[in-house]
């Protein structure tokens, strides 16, 4: 079944198409819709709610979104809700490594390395039925980068439950784990009751 997905990032697409599984994620370029709405919320809620409701705006269908980032406490949460633009100086933006190389230099000298993923998805069935579920894992930031599986900072965030970084995992075990993979099976069950409901009354 076709559902819009509101993002520009293939990365999230393909974890959320292997989460969610039987949902075909059709985003915006696919169709050729221009796509860039502000994300000026301050919560990963706030932006998630931004994105879903751009697009629904744009398509009235059934819209899923997903704003997330690397929560670290010794920098005060940062990058957080900005971590897509981390380094981010005069509209340049960096690589995933150059963002997570920044962040280990930032890091330089700091004990304390927790840090969580986060993320908030929003399913907007219509302006009235808005689903949002936040999830996160929790885990601490590495030495140095290890491994190449995933993306963003995965090779920088040791999974706490796992032992080791998000990108030395095979992809069926970042899911068990991640902000992500939690946030997506709560909402995959979701999805299920409201969209067959609404597959029934259309019919
Ligand atoms: P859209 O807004 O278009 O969906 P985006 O990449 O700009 O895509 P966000 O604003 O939500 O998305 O920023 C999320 C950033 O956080 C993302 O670009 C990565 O750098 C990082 N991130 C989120 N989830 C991650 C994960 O599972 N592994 C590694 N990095 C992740």
């Amino acid at each position: 079944m076709k559902l819009y997905f509101a993002s520009g990032n293939d990365h999230k697409r393909q974890e959320m198409s292997r989460l969610l599984g039987g949902y075909e994620l059709v985003l915006p370029k696919d169709e050729g819709i221009a796509f860039d709405p502000d994300e000026d919320g301050s919560t990963y809620i706030e932006n998630a709610m931004i994105k879903a409701k751009a697009l629904w705006d744009i398509v009235h269908q059934p819209v899923l979104s997903d704003d997330s980032g690397l929560s670290v406490r010794a920098l005060g949460g940062r990058p957080g809700i900005h971590s897509a633009r981390y380094g981010e100086e005069d509209g340049r933006k960096l690589s995933s490594e150059e963002k997570y190389m920044l962040l280990l230099r930032n890091m330089e000298g700091i004990g304390d390395r927790s840090a969580s993923f986060i993320a908030a998805l929003c399913l907007m069935l219509d302006e009235e039925r808005i689903y949002i579920i936040q999830e996160r894992c929790a885990g601490r930031i590495a030495m140095a980068p290890s491994g190449a599986a995933g993306f963003g900072y995965d090779p920088v965030f040791i999974i706490d439950e796992a032992g080791m970084t998000a990108a030395d995992l095979p992809a069926e075990d970042k899911d068990r784990y991640s902000h992500r993979g939690k946030a997506a099976r709560r909402m995959g069950a979701l999805l299920e009751r409201e969209l067959e409901g609404i597959r029934r009354n259309q019919q």
